[in-house]
């Protein structure tokens, strides 16, 4: 496979998605062939899937483990459909979130089985691991004004308690500490232009640009 896997991880609010595009001009105006995508929701099937996991009201009730089963459907058919072609044209994915968030959020914010989520994780991709994995650092209470300061509300897990942001964050530092060559940390509360100044760093290291 000749093109890269760049996943984009952090606890809400941390600027990703911004992140994300400012990174993809910054790519694409070196040349480069670019992609971005997003889990949950970056196939016809995912974005189902996403609307029925974020949701806000309806699907409170929702089990855990349905929640972590309909996370990795969504991998699924996300490696196979969108991830695994692209890699093989050769171009630059930019993806909002991986594997990283099921074991952060169903591992440490819900508290599941470990060894299952890694299971299902090695089953969900295949084995794909992201060429590179940036963690945006924010605090979770910074995120989470920052979302409610968007004024379009928060979805279902937005509206999980601070703790469980907490675990999430907690989780985010250890995968961080285990997998050092994989997963850089950045400062997420820094300016956005500082931010990506350091995220092009990065890149043009890891990736050799
Ligand atoms: N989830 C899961 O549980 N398990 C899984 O396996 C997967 C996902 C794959 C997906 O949401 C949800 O699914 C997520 C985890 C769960 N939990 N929730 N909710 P998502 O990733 O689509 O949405 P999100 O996490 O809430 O992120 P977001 O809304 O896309 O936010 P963001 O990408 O991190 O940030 P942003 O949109 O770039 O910025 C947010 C705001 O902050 C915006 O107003 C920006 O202008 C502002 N911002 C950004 N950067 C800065 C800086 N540096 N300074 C000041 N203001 C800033």
């Amino acid at each position: 496979m000749g093109g890269k896997l760049i996943v984009f991880e952090g606890v809400e609010g941390c600027g990703k998605t911004s992140q994300m595009q400012f990174c993809c001009e910054w790519l694409q105006h070196l040349g480069i062939s670019v992609v971005v995508t997003r889990e949950p929701g970056g196939t016809e099937l995912g974005l189902h899937l996403r609307r029925l996991l974020l949701e806000k009201v309806e699907n409170k009730s929702i089990s855990e483990v349905t929640e972590l089963l309909l996370y990795a459907a969504d991998r699924a058919q996300h490696v196979e459909q969108e991830l695994k072609p692209n890699l093989a044209e050769g171009k630059y994915i930019l993806c909002d979130r991986y594997t990283d968030s099921t074991t952060a959020y169903q591992g440490y914010g819900r508290g599941l089985n470990m060894s299952l989520i890694n299971q299902l994780n090695y089953i969900a991709t295949s084995g794909l691991e992201s060429d590179l994995t940036i963690w945006l650092d924010v605090d979770v209470e910074v995120g989470l004004a920052r979302k409610q300061g968007d004024g379009v509300g928060l979805d279902r897990i937005e509206q999980e308690t601070i703790a469980f942001h907490r675990r999430v964050q907690q989780g985010y530092a250890e995968l961080a500490a285990s997998y050092p060559s994989r997963i850089v940390r950045v400062d997420g509360s820094l300016t956005q232009a500082a931010v990506q100044d350091i995220i092009q760093g990065i890149l043009r290291d890891k990736l050799e640009l």
